[in-house]
């Protein structure tokens, strides 16, 4: 039995629950809510990162942090018809590099113009924001080259690296609009928001959307979603 502890509005929690859907892997999911010193305390023993998601396997005791090595565990343990991570080893390399390059310069940058949003009066970092959005602008460039010509993020088929796509995108364009000229990335968010995975996702965040710091920013069809 799977369990996996996320929040339904949490974007690294988004990119395991597509990985999931894909497979349709059967889990359990249980939240944890940081405001909650009792659910946060549990998080922390689970582990100590304090991050969401982390996965548990109860038929082997075993605790399994990180998207990317949550997702490559599903594969190898769990496997179903979609195969995230594929056998060629130089396809795997590029999946591998799109996933990190999802993670880091694209999520990490969002997640650091969202939370700038939540800090108390006077503790803002507007150096570091104005920092991230030109790395979000600079991902973009490099992704509106990339993706020309593929339908997925490293070809033709839907791997890791979409997963880690979707919710980065997702809410790197609500902070960080895309610029009008970059037409092969919007095409490929909207493929991505046709996925019935990813539908199912969003539509599961879509009553948490009220939490998002950014929320009076988000494009109406991205609120729909999923409704
Ligand atoms: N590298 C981690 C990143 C996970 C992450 O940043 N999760 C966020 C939620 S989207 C989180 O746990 N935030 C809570 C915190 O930082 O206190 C992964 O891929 O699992």
């Amino acid at each position: 039995m799977l369990t996996l502890y996320i929040h339904p509005l949490a974007s690294f929690c988004h990119k395991v629950l597509i990985a999931l859907y894909e497979n349709q892997t059967p889990f359990e999911s249980q939240v944890v809510d940081f405001s909650d010193p009792g659910s946060a305390a549990a998080h922390i023993e689970r582990w100590p990162v304090g991050k969401i998601p982390v996965l548990h396997d109860s038929t082997v005791d075993r605790t399994i942090p990180e998207t990317s090595v949550i997702i490559e565990y599903l594969q190898a343990y769990y496997p179903g018809p979609v195969k995230l991570l594929p056998d060629d080893s130089e396809t795997l390399l590029q999946v591998r590099l799109w996933d990190r390059f999802y993670d880091l310069y694209v999520s990490q940058p969002m997640q650091k113009v969202v939370t700038d949003r939540i800090r108390p009066e006077g503790a803002g970092d507007p150096h570091g924001v104005a920092e991230a959005r030109a790395n979000l602008d600079q991902a973009y460039r490099m992704i509106e080259t990339h993706i020309a010509g593929k339908t997925w993020a490293v070809g033709e088929n839907f791997t890791m690296a979409d997963c880690a796509a979707l919710p980065a995108l997702f809410f790197a364009s609500t902070v960080q609009p895309l610029a009008a000229d970059q037409l092969q990335l919007a095409a490929y968010l909207d493929r991505l928001l046709e996925r019935p995975s990813i539908r199912r996702t969003i539509g599961e965040a879509q009553p948490y959307f009220s939490m998002f710091p950014y929320r009076d920013a988000m494009p109406q069809r991205l609120l729909e979603i999923g409704l």
